[in-house]
Protein backbone atom coordinates (compact mmCIF):
# COMPACT_ATOMS: atom_id res chain seq x y z
CA UNK A 1 0.00 0.00 0.00
CA UNK A 2 1.13 3.91 -0.75
CA UNK A 3 -1.63 5.95 -1.46
CA UNK A 4 -4.99 4.54 -0.20
CA UNK A 5 -8.65 6.00 0.11
CA UNK A 6 -10.52 5.47 3.00
CA UNK A 7 -14.51 5.74 3.35
CA UNK A 8 -16.51 6.21 6.61
CA UNK A 9 -13.05 7.85 7.86
CA UNK A 10 -14.68 9.65 10.57
CA UNK A 11 -16.03 6.74 12.21
CA UNK A 12 -15.05 4.46 15.44
CA UNK A 13 -12.47 2.58 13.31
CA UNK A 14 -11.97 5.16 10.48
CA UNK A 15 -10.69 7.91 12.58
CA UNK A 16 -8.34 5.98 14.02
CA UNK A 17 -6.81 4.37 11.26
CA UNK A 18 -6.81 7.49 9.29
CA UNK A 19 -4.22 8.85 12.10
CA UNK A 20 -2.38 5.65 11.93
CA UNK A 21 -1.58 5.11 8.22
CA UNK A 22 -1.01 8.70 7.53
CA UNK A 23 2.24 8.42 10.89
CA UNK A 24 3.28 5.57 8.82
CA UNK A 25 2.69 6.54 5.06
CA UNK A 26 2.94 10.52 4.87
CA UNK A 27 -0.51 12.71 5.40
CA UNK A 28 -1.05 12.92 1.32
CA UNK A 29 -1.58 9.35 1.19
CA UNK A 30 -4.09 8.84 3.06
CA UNK A 31 -7.14 10.26 1.52
CA UNK A 32 -10.17 10.19 4.25
CA UNK A 33 -13.52 10.27 3.22
CA UNK A 34 -16.87 10.12 5.06
CA UNK A 35 -20.60 11.46 4.05
CA UNK A 36 -20.16 14.77 6.73
CA UNK A 37 -17.35 16.97 7.72
CA UNK A 38 -17.02 16.79 11.33
CA UNK A 39 -13.97 19.21 12.87
CA UNK A 40 -11.62 16.86 13.94
CA UNK A 41 -7.99 15.77 13.08
CA UNK A 42 -9.09 13.51 10.63
CA UNK A 43 -10.47 16.31 8.02
CA UNK A 44 -7.28 18.67 8.78
CA UNK A 45 -4.75 16.71 9.10
CA UNK A 46 -4.63 16.27 5.25
CA UNK A 47 -6.85 15.58 2.30
CA UNK A 48 -10.55 15.08 3.22
CA UNK A 49 -13.33 14.82 0.43
CA UNK A 50 -17.14 14.45 1.12
CA UNK A 51 -18.61 11.10 0.20
CA UNK A 52 -21.46 9.38 0.09
CA UNK A 53 -20.76 5.65 -0.24
CA UNK A 54 -23.77 4.66 -2.45
CA UNK A 55 -22.67 7.45 -5.32
CA UNK A 56 -21.12 4.87 -7.04
CA UNK A 57 -19.41 8.02 -9.77
CA UNK A 58 -18.01 10.00 -7.02
CA UNK A 59 -16.08 6.90 -5.50
CA UNK A 60 -14.67 6.36 -8.41
CA UNK A 61 -14.06 9.58 -9.57
CA UNK A 62 -12.08 10.25 -5.92
CA UNK A 63 -10.65 7.04 -6.37
CA UNK A 64 -8.93 8.15 -9.94
CA UNK A 65 -8.47 11.84 -9.58
CA UNK A 66 -6.28 10.93 -6.14
CA UNK A 67 -4.40 8.46 -8.21
CA UNK A 68 -4.80 5.88 -5.19
CA UNK A 69 -3.68 2.00 -5.21
CA UNK A 70 -5.99 1.00 -2.06
CA UNK A 71 -9.67 1.38 -0.76
CA UNK A 72 -10.62 0.65 2.75
CA UNK A 73 -13.98 0.75 2.64
CA UNK A 74 -15.32 1.07 6.33
CA UNK A 75 -18.57 2.90 6.20
CA UNK A 76 -21.14 0.65 7.05
CA UNK A 77 -24.39 0.71 9.54
CA UNK A 78 -23.82 -1.44 13.01
CA UNK A 79 -25.86 -4.34 14.01
CA UNK A 80 -28.61 -2.25 15.88
CA UNK A 81 -29.03 0.45 13.67
CA UNK A 82 -29.22 -2.08 10.87
CA UNK A 83 -32.10 -3.92 12.66
CA UNK A 84 -34.56 -1.32 13.33
CA UNK A 85 -33.61 0.41 10.15
CA UNK A 86 -32.79 -2.86 7.91
CA UNK A 87 -33.56 -1.66 4.03
CA UNK A 88 -31.60 1.00 4.63
CA UNK A 89 -28.84 -0.91 6.48
CA UNK A 90 -29.37 -3.30 2.93
CA UNK A 91 -28.97 -0.57 0.38
CA UNK A 92 -25.99 1.16 2.51
CA UNK A 93 -24.15 -1.87 3.42
CA UNK A 94 -24.27 -3.43 0.43
CA UNK A 95 -24.80 -0.74 -1.98
CA UNK A 96 -21.69 0.84 -0.51
CA UNK A 97 -19.76 -2.54 -0.73
CA UNK A 98 -20.25 -2.67 -4.37
CA UNK A 99 -19.00 0.71 -5.26
CA UNK A 100 -16.41 -0.25 -3.09
CA UNK A 101 -15.60 -3.18 -5.25
CA UNK A 102 -16.45 -1.99 -8.78
CA UNK A 103 -14.01 0.97 -8.14
CA UNK A 104 -11.62 -1.47 -6.89
CA UNK A 105 -12.40 -3.43 -10.09
CA UNK A 106 -12.16 -0.84 -12.59
CA UNK A 107 -8.88 0.83 -11.12
CA UNK A 108 -6.91 -2.26 -9.78
CA UNK A 109 -6.53 -1.69 -6.40
CA UNK A 110 -6.06 -3.53 -3.26
CA UNK A 111 -9.18 -3.86 -1.50
CA UNK A 112 -9.96 -3.76 2.72
CA UNK A 113 -13.58 -4.17 4.27
CA UNK A 114 -14.16 -5.73 7.63
CA UNK A 115 -16.93 -8.03 8.78
CA UNK A 116 -17.98 -8.85 11.80
CA UNK A 117 -18.60 -11.67 14.35
CA UNK A 118 -22.04 -10.91 13.31
CA UNK A 119 -21.48 -12.83 10.66
CA UNK A 120 -22.36 -15.51 12.27
CA UNK A 121 -25.48 -17.00 13.54
CA UNK A 122 -27.75 -19.19 16.42
CA UNK A 123 -26.83 -22.55 14.53
CA UNK A 124 -22.84 -21.34 14.82
CA UNK A 125 -21.02 -23.06 17.22
CA UNK A 126 -20.97 -20.67 19.96
CA UNK A 127 -17.58 -21.57 21.56
CA UNK A 128 -14.16 -21.18 19.93
CA UNK A 129 -15.97 -20.58 16.64
CA UNK A 130 -14.22 -22.40 13.65
CA UNK A 131 -12.88 -20.09 10.54
CA UNK A 132 -14.84 -22.05 7.72
CA UNK A 133 -18.31 -22.87 9.45
CA UNK A 134 -21.73 -22.90 9.35
CA UNK A 135 -23.10 -19.14 9.30
CA UNK A 136 -26.44 -18.35 8.69
CA UNK A 137 -27.24 -14.70 10.61
CA UNK A 138 -30.22 -13.82 11.54
CA UNK A 139 -29.67 -9.79 11.33
CA UNK A 140 -30.05 -7.90 9.00
CA UNK A 141 -26.13 -6.71 9.54
CA UNK A 142 -25.36 -10.31 9.45
CA UNK A 143 -26.94 -10.86 6.17
CA UNK A 144 -24.76 -8.07 4.94
CA UNK A 145 -21.62 -8.89 6.06
CA UNK A 146 -21.95 -12.70 4.94
CA UNK A 147 -22.87 -11.58 1.34
CA UNK A 148 -19.86 -9.37 1.92
CA UNK A 149 -17.84 -11.59 2.19
CA UNK A 150 -18.57 -13.55 -0.28
CA UNK A 151 -19.05 -11.36 -2.50
CA UNK A 152 -15.35 -10.10 -1.86
CA UNK A 153 -14.18 -13.39 -2.34
CA UNK A 154 -16.17 -13.55 -5.38
CA UNK A 155 -14.14 -10.41 -6.76
CA UNK A 156 -10.87 -12.52 -5.93
CA UNK A 157 -11.68 -15.62 -7.72
CA UNK A 158 -13.49 -13.92 -10.84
CA UNK A 159 -11.76 -10.64 -11.60
CA UNK A 160 -8.69 -11.01 -9.41
CA UNK A 161 -8.98 -8.20 -7.11
CA UNK A 162 -6.67 -8.83 -4.09
CA UNK A 163 -9.49 -8.07 -1.72
CA UNK A 164 -8.50 -8.58 1.91
CA UNK A 165 -10.70 -8.35 5.23
CA UNK A 166 -11.31 -9.82 8.58
CA UNK A 167 -14.18 -10.64 11.00
CA UNK A 168 -13.84 -7.83 13.82
CA UNK A 169 -15.31 -8.24 17.27
CA UNK A 170 -16.81 -5.39 19.47
CA UNK A 171 -14.06 -2.79 19.13
CA UNK A 172 -12.69 -0.90 22.30
CA UNK A 173 -11.53 2.69 22.04
CA UNK A 174 -11.61 5.84 24.00
CA UNK A 175 -11.24 7.99 20.82
CA UNK A 176 -14.14 7.93 18.83
CA UNK A 177 -17.62 6.68 20.37
CA UNK A 178 -19.10 3.76 18.45
CA UNK A 179 -22.73 4.01 17.04
CA UNK A 180 -25.59 1.77 16.85
CA UNK A 181 -23.36 -1.57 17.43
CA UNK A 182 -24.24 -4.28 19.81
CA UNK A 183 -21.01 -4.40 21.70
CA UNK A 184 -20.81 -0.63 22.32
CA UNK A 185 -22.04 -1.23 26.17
CA UNK A 186 -18.31 -2.42 26.63
CA UNK A 187 -17.10 0.81 25.61
CA UNK A 188 -19.93 3.16 27.21
CA UNK A 189 -19.16 1.51 30.75
CA UNK A 190 -15.57 2.65 31.33
CA UNK A 191 -17.15 6.06 30.52
CA UNK A 192 -19.64 5.46 33.15
CA UNK A 193 -17.64 4.15 35.13
CA UNK A 194 -15.56 7.49 35.88
CA UNK A 195 -18.15 9.84 35.40
CA UNK A 196 -20.91 8.14 38.14
CA UNK A 197 -19.49 5.39 39.70
CA UNK A 198 -22.25 2.84 38.20
CA UNK A 199 -23.12 1.90 34.75
CA UNK A 200 -26.69 0.30 33.62
CA UNK A 201 -26.21 -2.66 31.66
CA UNK A 202 -28.02 -3.10 28.21
CA UNK A 203 -26.77 -6.68 27.82
CA UNK A 204 -27.40 -9.32 30.38
CA UNK A 205 -24.86 -11.01 32.70
CA UNK A 206 -23.38 -14.03 31.42
CA UNK A 207 -23.83 -12.80 27.79
CA UNK A 208 -20.46 -13.31 25.90
CA UNK A 209 -18.83 -12.17 23.47
CA UNK A 210 -15.70 -11.79 21.76
CA UNK A 211 -13.78 -8.02 22.14
CA UNK A 212 -9.96 -5.98 20.84
CA UNK A 213 -8.89 -3.03 21.71
CA UNK A 214 -8.46 -0.80 18.46
CA UNK A 215 -4.84 -0.70 18.76
CA UNK A 216 -4.58 -4.44 18.26
CA UNK A 217 -7.25 -3.77 15.52
CA UNK A 218 -5.34 -1.14 13.69
CA UNK A 219 -2.59 -3.57 13.98
CA UNK A 220 -4.44 -6.36 12.06
CA UNK A 221 -5.76 -4.27 9.35
CA UNK A 222 -2.43 -3.32 8.16
CA UNK A 223 -0.72 -6.11 8.98
CA UNK A 224 -3.12 -8.53 6.72
CA UNK A 225 -3.01 -5.98 4.09
CA UNK A 226 0.98 -5.23 4.12
CA UNK A 227 0.78 -9.51 4.32
CA UNK A 228 2.58 -11.79 1.43
CA UNK A 229 -0.67 -13.12 -0.57
CA UNK A 230 1.10 -16.23 -1.27
CA UNK A 231 0.68 -17.16 2.14
CA UNK A 232 -3.20 -16.49 2.30
CA UNK A 233 -5.47 -19.49 2.00
CA UNK A 234 -8.37 -17.52 3.41
CA UNK A 235 -9.13 -13.54 1.73
CA UNK A 236 -11.80 -12.14 3.08
CA UNK A 237 -12.90 -13.00 6.66
CA UNK A 238 -10.17 -13.75 8.93
CA UNK A 239 -11.58 -14.11 12.49
CA UNK A 240 -9.78 -11.98 15.02
CA UNK A 241 -10.02 -11.60 18.50
CA UNK A 242 -8.49 -10.73 21.72
CA UNK A 243 -10.75 -11.70 24.88
CA UNK A 244 -14.23 -13.26 25.58
CA UNK A 245 -15.98 -11.76 28.19
CA UNK A 246 -19.62 -10.84 30.21
CA UNK A 247 -20.52 -7.58 31.74
CA UNK A 248 -19.62 -9.37 35.20
CA UNK A 249 -16.25 -9.97 34.11
CA UNK A 250 -15.75 -6.92 32.54
CA UNK A 251 -16.80 -5.21 36.04
CA UNK A 252 -14.89 -6.92 38.24
CA UNK A 253 -12.03 -5.73 35.89
CA UNK A 254 -13.27 -1.95 36.14
CA UNK A 255 -13.52 -2.68 40.33
CA UNK A 256 -9.40 -3.11 40.43
CA UNK A 257 -9.07 0.33 39.97
CA UNK A 258 -12.77 1.83 41.24
CA UNK A 259 -13.86 -0.79 44.15
CA UNK A 260 -16.61 1.48 44.45
CA UNK A 261 -18.47 0.65 40.73
CA UNK A 262 -21.58 -0.26 40.62
CA UNK A 263 -22.99 -2.28 37.52
CA UNK A 264 -27.01 -2.95 37.13
CA UNK A 265 -28.92 -4.19 34.68
CA UNK A 266 -31.70 -3.07 32.13
CA UNK A 267 -31.68 -5.14 29.02
CA UNK A 268 -32.37 -3.99 25.65
CA UNK A 269 -34.52 -7.06 24.23
CA UNK A 270 -33.13 -5.98 20.47
CA UNK A 271 -29.72 -5.70 21.65
CA UNK A 272 -29.48 -8.93 23.64
CA UNK A 273 -31.08 -10.92 20.60
CA UNK A 274 -28.85 -9.81 18.66
CA UNK A 275 -25.90 -10.31 20.93
CA UNK A 276 -27.87 -14.05 21.85
CA UNK A 277 -27.27 -15.19 18.01
CA UNK A 278 -23.17 -14.37 18.27
CA UNK A 279 -20.47 -16.85 19.36
CA UNK A 280 -19.47 -17.19 22.87
CA UNK A 281 -15.63 -16.77 21.91
CA UNK A 282 -14.04 -17.54 18.25
CA UNK A 283 -10.87 -19.22 17.08
CA UNK A 284 -8.46 -17.01 15.20
CA UNK A 285 -6.35 -19.42 14.13
CA UNK A 286 -6.61 -19.33 10.88
CA UNK A 287 -5.34 -15.15 11.16
CA UNK A 288 -2.39 -16.23 13.48
CA UNK A 289 -1.16 -19.15 11.02
CA UNK A 290 -1.70 -16.97 7.41
CA UNK A 291 -0.60 -13.54 8.49
CA UNK A 292 0.86 -13.82 11.77
CA UNK A 293 -2.30 -12.31 13.88
CA UNK A 294 -1.53 -11.63 17.71
CA UNK A 295 -3.38 -9.34 19.80
CA UNK A 296 -1.28 -7.10 22.26
CA UNK A 297 -3.97 -6.33 25.33
CA UNK A 298 -6.51 -8.61 27.21
CA UNK A 299 -9.11 -7.22 29.38
CA UNK A 300 -6.69 -6.51 32.55
CA UNK A 301 -4.27 -4.31 30.19
CA UNK A 302 -6.55 -2.78 28.32
CA UNK A 303 -9.29 -1.90 31.39
CA UNK A 304 -5.90 -0.23 32.51
CA UNK A 305 -5.33 1.95 29.60
CA UNK A 306 -8.51 2.76 29.04
CA UNK A 307 -9.43 4.32 32.65
CA UNK A 308 -6.64 6.12 31.97
CA UNK A 309 -7.52 7.47 28.58
CA UNK A 310 -10.74 8.10 29.50
CA UNK A 311 -9.72 10.08 32.55
CA UNK A 312 -7.29 12.29 30.92
CA UNK A 313 -10.41 13.57 28.31
CA UNK A 314 -12.73 14.13 30.95
CA UNK A 315 -10.51 16.51 32.64
C1 LIG B 1 -21.68 -4.26 16.45
O1 LIG B 1 -21.88 -4.48 17.64
O2 LIG B 1 -22.57 -4.12 15.60
C2 LIG B 1 -20.24 -4.21 15.98
C3 LIG B 1 -19.79 -5.56 15.50
C4 LIG B 1 -19.40 -6.60 16.45
O3 LIG B 1 -19.74 -5.77 14.32
N1 LIG B 1 -19.41 -3.72 17.01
Amino acid sequence: MKKMLITGALGQIGSELTNKLRDIYGNANVIATDIRQTNTEVAVNGPFEILDVVDAQRMFELAKKYKVDTIIHMAALLSATAETKPVFAWNLNMGGLMNALETARELNLKFFTPSSIGAFGPNTPKVNTPQDTIQRPTTMYGVNKVAGELLADYYFHRFGVDTRGVRFPGLISYVTPPGGGTTDYAVEIYYQAIKNNKYSSYIQKGTFMDMMYMPDALEAIIDLMEADPSKLIHRNAFNVTAMSFDPEQLAAEIRKHIPSFELSYEVDPVRQAIADSWPNSIDASAAADEWGFKAKYDLASMTCDMLEKVKDKMK
